[in-house]
């Protein structure tokens, strides 16, 4: 195995003998082949799209495939051997239909790839295959970075069409660009392209999944969310799938079960289709997904994980813990096709929370439709030089120690400045109470990872009231990565030409001294340094 995709590479340069983050070898070469058979059904499937052959199933499964690549989602050898099976299956019988249809009928590369017929021969296979190669060590950094941010991508693509929005455009570029990944003859400029095209189409996707989720469950509002506990059976929903939860919901409806967010699944209490539907989900219980091996010990009901990230479960809570989606672990409980009974019966066995707890409470929900509805107030507060700064403070959070940087930096901003946030990262500063500027709170928590087109949004509103770019308002970007969709918002914010952003708490592995050159000269991305120095170069 050789791995680098997340920020977690061993000694950040990669993991080799075993993934920090838990990955088995055979799991992390068993992905790189599910990679290169969904480039070989790419081959064909962009052969197909040519020849007039729609084929909306396949692009889907493509989507499902790569995302279940993404660090932290599917630890499960024999689910991606039967994504790899099901990826060479349908690549044939497209075959079919795109030679039928006057298209190509040989083909070379991945489109030929065979599997071996049992999983020993497979895992063969496997070891042999590795990541995309070229001669030039840059433009082999620019293809991982290209392949790291088609898996988030796919990430948010996927979750978008689970709730019926997709657009061909996102497909088409994620399979185009994987085919012209199997093959070294693009140069360095041409990676850099393919990289901001990489932005454009995750913005794409992200526009899509804003539309999915508010289309279905209504505009985020701000919402108090109770970090206590109520007396009573309990399940806790982790994850980003908006869609999981509601039917976990719906299914414990009536049977005396109260319903807790974890991590990112937080900002779901904003949305009016979910906590005002359902009076049983309660309240958020734990921190950002690093912790769950200690917070999901303690936890006294069944824990469901939708999407990433999931940490191997240890003795004390893995008959409790159960997955959905694409997450898997090997001997963990799957709900397939939401139906999450294994899940309600394990919580109805449990105890429960035996009595109430009150630990305060934390306010979510300011998605662009609730910060533009006070755009007024904002603009009049910044004209006023009541507001002095915007600092968005957002991303992954992890468990390198480096990370303390984003609860410090949140601290020392002066209190006339306001802080906006979303994703996992938030965990590190989430409940402080920071007061508010006029009535408008000093932290606002946008959302999940999911919902950085909200912040994009923001920011494009607010550069339109002032008649300026987007990098002349007083607003900074603090970011933390930790995987793939990381890497995928990242590629978003330079593809919309945004400046002097700050990254940490380290730079990816993936990236060469060139390659960093070249952001650098284009876009002056830098790495984070200290709290208080940042804060002084940004204010002055
Ligand atoms: Fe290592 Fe991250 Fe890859 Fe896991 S996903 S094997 S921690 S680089
Ligand atoms: Fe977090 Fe995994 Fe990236 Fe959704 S949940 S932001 S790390």
């Amino acid at each position: 195995m050789f791995c680098y995709q997340c920020e977690q590479a061993a000694k950040g340069t990669g993991c080799a003998k075993i993934g920090v983050c838990g990955k088995e070898p055979q799991v992390s070469d068993l992905q790189d082949l599910l990679i290169h058979a969904v480039q070989g059904l790419c081959q064909v499937r962009v052969a197909a799209r040519k020849a007039g052959i729609a084929d909306i199933d396949t692009d889907r499964f493509i989507r499902k495939a790569i995302f279940s690549t993404l660090t932290n989602v599917d630890f499960d050898a024999t689910r991606i051997e039967s994504l790899i099976r099901e990826a060479v299956s349908r690549r044939e019988e497209l075959k079919g239909k795109v030679a039928a249809a006057g298209g190509p009928s040989s083909w070379e590369g991945p489109a030929t790839f065979e599997p071996a017929a049992d999983s020993a021969g497979l895992q063969e296979q496997a070891a042999d295959v590795g990541q995309p190669e070229s001669a030039d060590p840059d433009i082999r950094s620019l293809k991982h970075i290209v392949l790291y941010g088609i898996k988030g991508v796919a990430a948010y693509a996927d979750h978008a069409g689970i709730l019926g929005q997709e657009d061909d455009e996102v497909d088409r570029y994620m399979q185009e660009t994987l085919v012209e990944m199997i093959g070294d003859d693009i140069d360095l400029n041409g990676w850099v392209e393919r990289a901001m095209a990489c932005g454009k189409a995750n913005l794409r996707a992200m526009e899509l999944l804003d539309a999915a989720n508010t289309g279905a469950y209504g505009h985020p509002e701000p919402t108090s969310v109770p970090l206590g506990a109520k007396k009573g059976k309990a399940i806790l929903v982790s994850g980003h799938d908006l869609r999981d939860l509601e039917e976990i919901l719906k299914q414990t409806e009536g049977k005396g079960i109260y319903v807790y967010s974890h991590g990112e699944m937080l900002p779901a209490h904003g949305y009016p289709g979910l906590k005002k539907k359902y009076p049983h989900f309660y309240g958020h219980y734990g921190t950002a997904w690093q912790n769950q091996q200690k917070e999901f010990a303690e936890f006294p009901g069944a824990i469901v994980m939708t999407t990433n990230c999931i940490q191997k479960p240890t003795d004390a809570y893995k008959d409790n813990i159960f997955t959905s989606g694409l997450v898997a672990w090997p001997g963990v409980t799957h709900c397939a096709n939401y139906d999450f009974s294994p899940a309600v019966e394990r919580a109805l066995a449990m105890e429960g929370f035996t009595e109430d707890t009150d630990k305060g409470s934390v306010l979510v929900g300011f998605g662009h439709n609730a910060v533009l509805g006070v755009a007024d107030k904002v603009i009049e507060g910044v004209k006023s030089k009541a507001i002095r700064h915007f600092f968005l403070v957002a991303g992954c959070d992890g468990a390198k120690p480096g990370r303390n940087y984003y609860t410090e930096f949140v601290e020392k901003v002066p209190s006339d400045c306001v802080v906006l946030t979303l994703a996992c990262g938030k965990f590190r500063f989430f409940d402080k109470q920071l007061g508010d500027i006029g009535g408008i709170p000093r932290l606002l928590d946008i959302g999940q990872c999911n919902d950085a087109y909200s912040a994009i949004k923001i920011a494009g509103a607010l550069a339109d009231a002032f008649e300026c770019g987007v990098n002349d308002l007083p607003l900074s970007m603090i970011l933390s990565w930790y995987e793939q969709k990381a890497v995928a918002i990242l590629l978003t914010l330079l593809y919309l030409g945004i400046k002097d952003i700050r990254l940490g708490p380290s730079l990816p592995a993936f990236i060469t001294p060139n390659v960093l050159q070249v952001l650098v000269d284009n876009f002056n991305i830098m790495p984070i340094s200290t709290p208080d120095e940042d804060l002084r170069a940004i204010l002055g």
